[in-house]
């Protein structure tokens, strides 16, 4: 009887393990976990809706399964781009690490030579690479001068820290979506505790 137990306790773990990252906010084009290493767009490979994004305080919101690891953020400025577009014609829009699992959320610099201005349309590439090899997710977007349905609100990190974007404004750092995520979690792992004692029993 101890076997069961524990084969559902690796089970456990291994798929916290595998969680990967997904793209929150803007809606991503596709989320498949084990599609997820494929190149350029993580098995996604046709323009989805648009949402609009401002020019100014842009930003993507991911969930990180991993609790260290390192970003970047591309552009690229077409209508439909194809795979070689995204291996000849993208900009690093933003860059980083972070080491904290969870709600992050990137921050984008568009004044880095993207040439994208006002009515925009543009593809938005994440590669992460939490140590299991590079994963990818994508968006479609209209970059605009003015875009009120934009929600900043989405933008979270989980370790608390500032969501400082490029003209300074922060929208709250405190918010409870991080904690949500965090009850989830510790409510799936209970589950996982709750099915490993009536088996054993
Ligand atoms: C995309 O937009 C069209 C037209 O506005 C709408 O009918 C469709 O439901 C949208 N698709 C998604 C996935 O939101
Ligand atoms: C700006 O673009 C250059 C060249 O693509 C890249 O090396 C740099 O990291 C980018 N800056 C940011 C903030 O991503
Ligand atoms: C941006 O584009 C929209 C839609 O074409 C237009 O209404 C708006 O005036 C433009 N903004 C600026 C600052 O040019
Ligand atoms: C942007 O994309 C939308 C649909 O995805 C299209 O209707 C529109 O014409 C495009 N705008 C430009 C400037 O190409
Ligand atoms: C978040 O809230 C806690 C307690 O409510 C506070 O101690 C902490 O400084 C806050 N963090 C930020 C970044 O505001
Ligand atoms: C954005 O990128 C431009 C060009 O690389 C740079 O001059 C500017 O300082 C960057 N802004 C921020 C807030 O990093
Ligand atoms: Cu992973």
């Amino acid at each position: 009887m101890l076997r069961p137990t524990l084969f559902l306790l690796l089970a456990g773990v291994l798929q916290i393990v595998s969680a990967h990252f997904e793209l929150k906010y803007p809606t991503t084009r596709g989320f498949d976990e084990t599609k997820e290493p494929t190149f350029p767009c993580g098995g996604f490979d046709t323009v989805q809706n648009r949402t609009q994004v401002p020019l100014k305080d842009a930003f993507v919101e991911i969930n990180s399964g991993h609790t260290s690891y390192s970003y970047v953020v591309n552009v690229l400025a077409k209508n439909d781009p194809t795979t070689a577009d995204f291996s000849t014609a993208v900009v690093a829009v933003s860059s980083g690490t972070r080491n904290y699992p969870q709600a992050a959320c990137l921050s984008l610099n568009l004044s880095n030579g993207t040439g994208i201005t006002n009515g925009s349309n543009a593809t938005i590439q994440v590669i992460f690479n939490g140590g299991d090899g590079l994963l990818y997710q994508c968006t479609d977007v209209t970059f605009v001068d003015s875009a009120p349905n934009f929600d900043q609100s989405m933008c979270v990190n989980a370790d608390g820290s500032s969501t400082a974007t490029s003209s300074g404004s922060a929208p709250a750092a405190n918010n409870t979506q991080s904690k949500a995520s965090s009850v989830t979690v510790s409510s799936g792992f209970l589950l996982l505790v709750i099915a490993c004692i009536y088996i054993t029993v």
